[in-house]
């Protein structure tokens, strides 16, 4: 393993719950993925698009170039160990100018994982600035416990409930300003959000999540995950296919699938459901 995080790095994920920004590959290549995506995007709308942004990893080329990266995969080793699964991938996508923005929250709140120590790579294939609804991070809060969520289901909160922690002190909130190529690293309980897109272009993000052990389970059920790296010993999730195509159909009707379980863990005692 090449090591990816300096001991600096690490002891600030370890402090703030949160680490950026880390470069994992060439502005060139994040750009080239993005053409592929986009290209993807504008010729099979009805596999990815704001309600198919889910687990598009299992169909998509590029998105599995993303999920298997060396530089991605060798710094997440380094806070997690040398065995690693995947459980989910979200696409984080705020058009130009639009009122689309994600509440104050902690990810572990209805993942179902325990314990609760796996990790969200958040991969940016534009920049991500202030302007264009960076995600925000509450330093420390990782080492809270899970705080109370109230679902708003907001028609713009693009999280599947809307779910906020009301009355958060953004004081020490940190914009994560990261340029194409560069990723961050937050624990599942660090508190955060983003603000919606104010400029003229489109803001791309993806979403790794969560990097987890192996010998992590899921209290609501059965659930998929891809085995990543090393090796897995304890078998809890069921594991899932790659795409053998830059846009592999034959693996929708899967991706579908692992889509509504996820559905059904994140939506457990809600009140309603929307389509993502
Ligand atoms: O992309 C965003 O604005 C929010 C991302 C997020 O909530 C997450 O990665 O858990």
């Amino acid at each position: 393993m090449a090591i990816k995080l300096s001991a600096d790095e690490i002891s600030r994920y370890q402090n703030d719950g949160v680490v950026a920004p880390i470069t994992v590959m060439q502005p060139s290549v994040a750009s080239e993925l993005r053409r592929r995506l986009e290209s993807a995007e504008s010729s099979f709308p009805q596999i990815i698009g704001p309600e198919k942004r889910n687990n598009a990893h299992y169909v998509l080329a590029c998105l599995d170039e993303i999920v298997h990266h060396d530089e991605i995969l060798d710094a997440v080793e380094c806070l997690i160990g040398p065995d690693i699964i995947l459980t989910n991938t979200v696409l984080f996508i705020k058009e130009p100018n639009s009122l689309h923005h994600v509440t104050y929250h902690q990810d572990a709140t209805y993942m179902g994982l325990k314990p609760q120590d796996s990790l969200t790579a958040w991969i940016a294939l534009t920049e991500s600035t202030p302007e264009n609804g960076c995600v925000r991070m509450i330093r420390g809060s990782h080492l809270l416990d899970i705080q109370q969520h109230v679902d708003t289901f907001g028609e713009d909160n693009i999280l599947t409930r809307g779910q906020q922690i009301e009355n958060i002190d953004e004081e020490h909130a940190l914009d994560i300003e990261l340029e194409p190529g560069q990723m961050s690293l937050h624990h599942a309980r660090t508190i955060h959000g983003s603000r919606p897109n104010k400029s003229a272009n489109r803001r791309i993000g993806i979403a790794l999540q969560s990097f987890a052990r192996p010998s992590t389970r899921q209290v609501h059920g059965e659930d998929y995950a891809l085995l990543v790296r090393g090796s897995d010993d304890y078998g809890n999730f069921t594991k899932g296919p790659r795409p053998k195509a830059e846009v592999d159909l034959e693996n929708v009707e899967f991706r579908d699938g692992v889509n509504a379980r996820l559905s059904e863990i994140l939506y457990a005692g809600a009140e309603k459901q929307r389509g993502y």
